[in-house]
């Protein structure tokens, strides 16, 4: 499943290794969040567009002409939305840092913004900024705060271009004149680089996600890059910046931003020469979806996806859709807190962990390590029938294993590099049983 493609003799500059090191590398576990006026459609418009599979696009889906989206935002009033109710279940779920949609493709931003007022403040009876409480509750909660920014394409701009998979621009902009030139540059000096601006200057950021980056050259690439760094040095900046998710990721680029965002809901196997981040979500959409094709993963699925993506070397960055209400999707919570439970007893399996440094994922779920690599972590995805399992490519002896549910022992016997554990009869974790081994290396 896993397509990305890294050359092992790419280097992250120093600068963002460093950047990486102050939190997102320890933090692994993330919550995004796709709200906006698209929330209150949850995925159909007057009976069309539920087919697809993202409701965020239910602009393009249901063919809805900017006017008349204009007119659905005019009435986006989520009364009952609480940032602090919200901060506080992301970190009791054990969830260490927040990406939400500040402005997705539709255009309409969550800030205050005096470059358009096509944002939540001005546009909307709700009239709060939501990217600001936010920011503040996640922050008293001891979380990391982000924002997503779709820095090239905006439905709203006929001068942006965009993935128009269903809808044409005159779809959307039917008023458009026969002779009318799009062009890219004056929409991003007009709108996206200084919202990029306000965003940097007016709100306490550690990360920017930009996504979606069709039309976005070097010179483009560089001067939101700039931007950030003018006026938020330490803050994170995505590789979606330049790179959509399946493209091949090049040197020249690196300097831009610091880590690298993979395909939408790809689960990383094999460890990977780069740091990344698996933007996953909770659901088959990203925004809050009730129509037509969607489901939820179930428990077991999200918690192996989540420990899949560790292990192989990454954060993942889980998504829920919050209702048009304002209030956060029960199944998304639910899920939340599944992995948080897990956490709770398996977190040092997890947080500030490495990945698997041993040849090849084992076929019964998967290793991570301690940052000094005295330490491996199995994470028993898969519970054999046989009794036991093995681990290959050992280069040092293992001095104990225990199971970090209760601490018992875990019987085992290494023969040079291939290591044998006798395990109970049944799990001790309904999904990821996991087992740390001592392992001292010189
Ligand atoms: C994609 C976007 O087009 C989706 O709507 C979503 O935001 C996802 C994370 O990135 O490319």
């Amino acid at each position: 499943r896993f397509e990305y493609r890294f050359d092992d003799s790419l280097q992250q500059t120093a600068d963002s290794l460093a950047r990486q090191e102050k939190w997102f590398r320890d933090a692994k576990f993330g919550a995004f969040i796709h709200f906006g006026v698209y929330s209150s459609l949850e995925g159909e418009y007057q009976g069309r567009g539920s087919d697809f599979r993202y409701s965020e696009w239910i602009q393009i889906s249901a063919k809805i002409p900017a006017k008349e989206y204009h007119q659905v935002a005019a009435q986006f009033n989520p009364a009952e939305f609480d940032a602090d109710q919200w901060a506080k279940t992301f970190a009791d779920s054990g969830i260490r840092y927040v990406v939400i949609t500040s402005k997705h493709h539709d255009g309409f931003a969550l800030f205050q913004s005096m470059v358009s007022n096509y944002n939540i403040v001005d546009y909307t009876p709700f009239k709060r900024d939501i990217i600001k409480e936010l920011s503040e509750a996640c922050h008293r909660h001891g979380l990391k705060f982000g924002v997503y920014y779709s820095h090239a394409q905006d439905w709203d701009e006929p001068d942006a271009p965009y993935l128009n998979q269903r809808a044409t621009l005159r779809d959307i902009h039917p008023d458009l004149p026969a002779d009318f030139d799009q062009d890219m540059d004056r929409y991003i000096q007009k709108k996206s680089l200084p919202q990029v601006e306000e965003l940097v200057k007016n709100y306490e950021l550690d990360l920017i996600w930009f996504d979606t980056p069709v039309g976005i050259n070097f010179e483009r690439a560089k001067l939101f890059s700039d931007m950030v760094r003018k006026y938020r040095p330490d803050c994170l900046i995505n590789s979606r910046l330049i790179h959509s998710g399946k493209a091949k990721i090049e040197q020249q680029y690196l300097p831009l931003y610091d880590y690298v965002s993979i395909g939408d809901k790809e689960v990383p196997t094999t460890k990977l020469p780069l740091y990344v981040e698996s933007p996953d979500s909770v659901s088959s959409s990203f925004g809050y979806k009730t129509k037509g094709n969607c489901y939820y993963h179930s428990e077991e699925e999200m918690l192996h996806r989540f420990v899949h993506t560790v292990c192989a070397g990454g954060n993942a960055l889980i998504n829920n859709g919050p209702m048009g209400n304002g209030r956060l999707d029960p199944e998304a919570v639910r899920l939340y807190g599944v992995i948080g439970d897990w956490l709770k007893i398996n977190g040092e399996s997890i947080y500030s962990s490495v990945r698997n440094p041993l040849d090849a994922r084992p076929q019964w779920g998967d290793i991570s390590a301690s940052k000094d690599g005295q330490t491996l972590y199995l994470h028993i995805l898969d519970w054999p029938e046989s009794g036991s399992i093995t681990v290959n490519g050992l280069t040092s002896a293992v001095t104990s294993a225990v199971y970090l549910t209760n601490g018992q022992k875990v019987d085992f016997a290494q023969d040079g590099d291939n290591l044998k554990l006798m395990l109970a009869d049944e799990p001790l974790d309904k999904y990821d049983t996991v087992v740390k081994l001592t392992y001292p290396q010189d």
